[in-house]
């Protein structure tokens, strides 16, 4: 056997002793089980929010005749991408910091039917008295220099466990159809491997979502005018 080989053959010997030392796998174990309790707790409290939605969806759909709430798409970030956020703003990997600055490990996204609806629902939950909220990001009224639109709301909202209560915080991201459309395919577009985009296509990728914006804006009033026709029709 070469000497290189045999130096290997060394190395992972000690790697696999030092991983399956007792005390090691005891400690890691651990860590292992507050991080499994920790994604418990932000599960909860995604279903919390999701219920919040779902109860004004219905709601809503009793007093105005229509759902204002197309779909519901929650995720738990992963630890990958965890770790790379904290390690893009210099933090160190743990569950501390994880629950301290890592504000959408929990993520809710309410795609709605109108604009007016992505603000209705949001002031609804808003006004609800265990929410509270610690950031608004409206890129619906100042959208991104891309074109991305949606409404962001970094909220808090408890969770009632066995024996304790505990605060989470949830990132909802409320958006019409027509942002989440362009959202979701722009998405697919960047994370096309060992591809930039050109500036002409940025361009493209903005006139899209301008062209997602006038959609909105013209299935708005098109509600507006049903709307009101049939409150003419009841008077
Ligand atoms: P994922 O997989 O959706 O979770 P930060 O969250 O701190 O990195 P920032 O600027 O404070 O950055 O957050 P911001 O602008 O509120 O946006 C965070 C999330 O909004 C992103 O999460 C996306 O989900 C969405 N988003 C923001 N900008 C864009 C965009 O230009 N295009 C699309 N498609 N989505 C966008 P993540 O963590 O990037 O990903």
């Amino acid at each position: 056997m070469k000497n290189s080989v045999l130096e290997d053959k060394v190395r992972e010997r000690k790697l696999l002793d030092a991983l399956f030392d007792d005390e090691m796998m005891s400690w890691s174990k651990g860590i292992l089980e507050r991080y499994n309790r920790l994604m418990a707790y932000y599960r909860c409290a995604i279903m919390e929010v999701e219920t919040k939605f779902n109860v004004l969806n219905e709601e809503f759909s009793l007093r105005y005749d229509r759902n204002p709430i197309s779909g519901i798409k929650s995720r738990l970030k992963k630890l990958d991408s965890i770790k790379e956020k904290l390690e893009r703003r210099d933090l160190p990997l743990t569950l501390d910091t994880i629950e301290e600055h890592i504000h959408d490990v929990a993520g809710v996204r309410v795609i709605c039917s109108f604009v007016d609806d992505v603000y209705l629902l949001a002031d609804a939950l808003l006004k609800q008295d265990d929410i509270t909220l610690l950031e608004k990001k409206d890129y619906i009224a100042n959208p991104k220099p891309n074109g991305y639109r949606s409404l962001h709301l970094i909220v808090t909202v408890p969770i009632f466990l066995e024996h304790e209560k505990r605060i989470m915080q949830v990132e909802i991201q409320l958006r019409t159809i027509a942002m989440d459309f362009w959202a979701s395919l722009e998405h697919q577009l960047r994370y096309k491997k060992d591809f930039d985009f050109t500036e002409e296509m940025a361009k493209e990728l903005q006139d899209c979502a301008d062209l997602s914006a006038q959609l909105d804006a013209r299935m708005d009033s098109l509600r507006e005018h049903v709307e009101s026709e049939n409150t003419y029709d009841v008077e």
